[in-house]
């Protein structure tokens, strides 16, 4: 690829006067020898194989194999020549002129451009003239190169450079060539925060050089699975470091996969493991739905069904305990991890009082005692309810004790469990826990004494 620079009139003029205005030198600095084409100081028999394959045009000729091998000074190589360098070293013959003078032009030498002749020689013969292109490699792209001619800036009319009228050896040099750098641009996103790795600067990457960078998620973006690209293609991180390799344009770096933690609200079951309702159902505001993303809330109420409703009830989320606002809504605020809710304390509203009497002439005594034969009414207690509602209730229980005076629950001889229409049920309390057929028996013993019994400590013994 050639590289044009910028040539004008002013441009061509100046090309004129810039060429070697040194005084003609006394001598010239380069030699040639005739017929060493490969300059090894001999003339032998591959020296004329070259000359001939020049001369048959199936070698190009450097300008010093032209200038070696043109023993005429005609400006090419001929077959006779090479014929003529054979003989001279085969010894059948001498050549004419054993050397040739020449003006050298130096040109530098670089990976990073190259000089391309255009025309004429860097061996050259007084007056002659040498142009050349300067091509720079796509890796230096971006350089603004200087073209000096014995240190003085030289300009190009149409992409060539001509140095004119050579008096005197001479040198070109190139400066100012120097390898592109390019930018990387790295994503602003929210969610993740890029950095370069270490000293890496992001604005100026050497053309072929490689670029790190890290990634770092904020915390409510933690759970996002990154697919990283530069210019469109993917990177893999190793140990966390994203590498750009051999950087040759300017780079940009996108993201995607960044997504926001979100996490779930379970709620409690309303019923148990029989469906039956558990006395509460809960209620989430307007526009709460789970999962929650990260630092969000989650509002609810718990509504308790009617027939719970004077229950004391405790709310958690994850074992923190919720407190209602004045609308009885609670909130989970700021979640940053799954959610749990538990509702704790919802039990059946109070039907009426139990009530504790021994009387003889109580009505439930009166009916327990008809019932069984050799019942003492002086050992028996009657507790009953009273329903809030004066309906009769089913809850009414006669204990009778043993005569020995002592009511406890090891004294117990009898449980009457008796129902609204007021029919009796005898159970014999001590013998009750064996009747594993009568379960309701035995429930009913239990619950006298485990549970209905210690209400009463002041009365009764050994509760
Ligand atoms: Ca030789
Ligand atoms: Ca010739």
């Amino acid at each position: 690829m050639k590289k044009a620079f910028k040539a004008t009139a002013a441009v061509a003029l100046a090309l004129v006067q810039a060429v070697c205005l040194f005084s003609v030198a006394s001598s010239a600095l380069v030699s040639v020898k005739l017929g060493d084409l490969n300059n090894n100081g001999i003339i032998e028999a591959a020296d004329a194989r070259t000359a001939l394959r020049i001369a048959t045009r199936l070698e190009s000729a450097s300008d010093y194999q032209l200038r070696s091998g043109d023993l005429n000074a005609d400006g090419s190589i001929s077959a006779a020549e090479a014929r003529e360098i054979l003989r001279a070293a085969t010894k059948l013959s001498t050549l004419e002129k054993d050397t040739a003078d020449f003006y050298s032009v130096t040109l530098p030498q670089s990976e990073l451009f190259s000089i391309n002749k255009v025309s004429g020689t860097t061996l050259a013969n007084a007056g002659d003239s040498f142009a050349f292109m300067l091509d720079i490699a796509p890796s230096c792209s971006q350089s603004n190169p200087v073209v000096k001619l014995n240190g003085e800036e030289i300009t190009a009319e149409d992409g060539v450079y001509t140095v004119a009228d050579i008096r005197a050896d001479c040198t070109v040099t190139v400066e100012d060539v120097k390898l592109n750098t390019y930018s990387v641009t790295l994503p602003r996103q929210t969610g993740a925060t890029f950095s370069p790795y270490g000293s890496a600067n992001p604005d100026f990457v050497e053309h072929g050089k490689s670029f790190r960078f890290t990634v770092a998620l904020d915390a409510a973006y933690s759970g996002s699975s990154l697919t990283v690209r530069a210019n469109g293609t993917k990177l893999t991180p190793a140990s966390g470091i994203y590498t750009v390799e051999e950087i040759t344009a300017d780079t940009v770096i996108t993201v995607s996969g960044l997504k926001i933690n979100t996490y779930t609200v379970t709620l409690p079951k309303e019923t148990d493991e029989n469906g039956i309702p558990l006395g509460f159902t809960i209620v989430p505001e307007q526009g709460c739905t789970s999962p929650v993303a990260y630092a969000g809330s989650y509002s609810f109420k718990v509504i308790l069904a009617d027939s719970c409703s004077q229950s004391d009830i405790t709310v958690k989320a994850n074992s923190v305990e919720l407190t209602a606002d004045a609308d009885g809504i609670y909130t989970i605020e700021n979640i940053k991890a799954n959610q749990s809710v538990t509702v704790s304390g919802v039990k059946a509203n109070p039907t009426g009082v139990m009530v504790l009497e021994d009387s003889p002439s109580n009505k439930f005594i009166v009916a327990a005692a008809a019932e069984r034969d050799g019942s003492s009414k002086a050992n028996m207690v009657a507790i009953y309810e009273e329903r809030f509602d004066s309906q009769p209730s089913d809850s009414n229980f006669v204990l009778e004790f043993d005569g020995s005076g002592t009511k406890s629950p090891d004294t117990l001889k009898y449980v009457y469990y008796i129902k609204a229409d007021m029919t009796v049920k005898t159970i014999k309390a001590d013998s009750a826990l064996l009747l594993f057929t009568d379960t309701e028996g035995y429930i009913a013993v239990k619950l006298i004494k485990d549970q209905i019994m210690p209400q009463y400590p002041d009365y009764f013994d050994g509760v």
